[in-house]
């Protein structure tokens, strides 16, 4: 948690003015429905209590004036000039006021401050935590009468054209709308939701970081979800009516896909089932039924790593080494893949001996630290 105060502070000091708002927006966790948004499917995340904070306030002129705490950066640019550019972390605010200027939004020049404590790389979506803190932030800047939803969208769409990751809804839809304790029923095809509680009891989630990142993540990413494309496009030759693998059972692709492409075939079927692991998990939870949900946990990981391809080494050893403890229900890698975090559900009383135990074997197996991050579900985007 960083202090509102300590954010204003920082904006005084590399602005040389006052700051006239301050917006938190926060990372997120996936419980399980993985790689299932840009399917039309259904996600389980929730928000974190590890947030983007950004502090903003109106210039006289026309110049956007930017500055990253992490990189002890500033950035530069006219309004009227708005460009992808070389150096990473800028392109997830451009990215932002390009698609509020495309939807004829009237912005002026102003000053942005970004700070925050979600790990960077670690699947735990600081990028879209701080693409919905920007829309959020210039959304009151400027009285742009946005609705949440539409914030979320902007922030994927930036992700999109400034980043190049062809992302789908889960993760910004998550920083705007959660609600603290509850996870969020979402479903990607009409933005639907629910929310229900995360009682876990004598259990937590507790999320070990490998601290990788692999480079060509996004190019997978973008891989993957072009493959369910296909495999759409292969069942509607057969069913008109499919428009997305929602609309498609593993019997359409038992049928129309497993002979035609056994890559394409696997990965789609991964989707469709996951899908289904997704509602079984819904349902342990809402019955109490922790160690249902622990095994939807696990067996999302087989699928994640051996049919989807999508997990490491890293991310492998780490559900496998937990596995064997009964205090740990289930595990998984979480995220678009390559790296981050995995995400358990631990018996409370033993997570400081997992991380104790664990750690050092982690560390003397890939030469990496391992991080153990405990989270709490927490509000969306808000206002400090
Ligand atoms: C990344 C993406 F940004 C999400 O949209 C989602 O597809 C996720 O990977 C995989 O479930 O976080």
């Amino acid at each position: 948690m960083i202090a509102k105060q300590n954010v204003e502070n920082r904006y005084r000091e590399v602005f040389e003015g006052e700051p006239s708002h301050i917006v938190r927006s926060p990372g997120r966790i996936n419980i399980i429905g993985e790689h299932t948004d840009y399917n039309e499917g259904f996600v389980l995340p929730t928000a974190i209590d590890k947030a983007i904070y950004v502090a903003v306030a109106k210039r006289d002129d026309d110049i956007i004036r930017l500055y990253a705490e992490d990189f002890n950066a500033y950035f530069e640019i006219a309004r009227t000039e708005i460009h992808p550019v070389e150096i990473g972390w800028p392109n997830y605010i451009l990215g932002v006021i390009h698609q509020l200027q495309l939807r004829g939004a009237r912005l002026g020049g102003f000053n942005l401050y970004v700070n925050g404590d979600v790990p960077l790389g670690a699947g735990l979506s600081s990028s879209a935590a701080l693409e919905c803190a920007t829309g959020y932030a210039l959304n009151v800047l400027f009285d742009l009468q946005l609705e949440r939803v539409d914030i979320a969208k902007i922030g994927q769409l930036a992700e999109h054209t400034y980043a190049g990751v062809n992302c789908g809804i889960m993760d910004q839809f998550a920083s705007v709308m959660s609600k603290a304790g509850h996870v969020l029923k979402l479903d990607c095809r009409d933005l639907s939701f629910s929310y229900t509680p995360l009682e876990l009891g004598d259990y937590a989630i507790l999320l070990l970081n490998t601290n990788v990142k692999h480079s060509l993540a996004s190019s997978a990413y973008n891989n993957r979800r072009a493959a369910c494309e296909a495999g759409v496009q292969l069942v509607k030759q057969h069913h008109p009516e499919a428009n997305s693998l929602r609309d498609v059972t593993v019997d359409m692709l038992d049928n129309f896909v497993k002979s035609i492409d056994e890559d394409i075939y696997t990965k789609c079927r991964f989707v469709v089932e996951e899908n289904g692991r997704l509602n079984a998990a819904c349902e342990a939870l809402k019955q109490g039924d922790l160690e249902e949900l622990g095994k939807q946990l696990f067996r999302a990981h087989e699928g994640l790593s051996e049919e989807y391809e999508v997990s490491c080494s890293e991310l492998d050893f780490l559900v496998d080494y937990v596995r064997v403890f009964p205090e740990v229900l289930g595990a998984r890698m979480m995220g678009g893949g390559f790296g981050g975090c995995t995400i358990n559900l631990v018996k409370r009383s033993f997570q400081d001996l997992l991380i104790d135990r664990l750690t050092p074997v982690y560390e003397e197996k890939f030469g990496l630290p391992l991080t153990a991050i405990k989270v709490v579900p927490s509000n969306g985007t808000e206002l400090l």
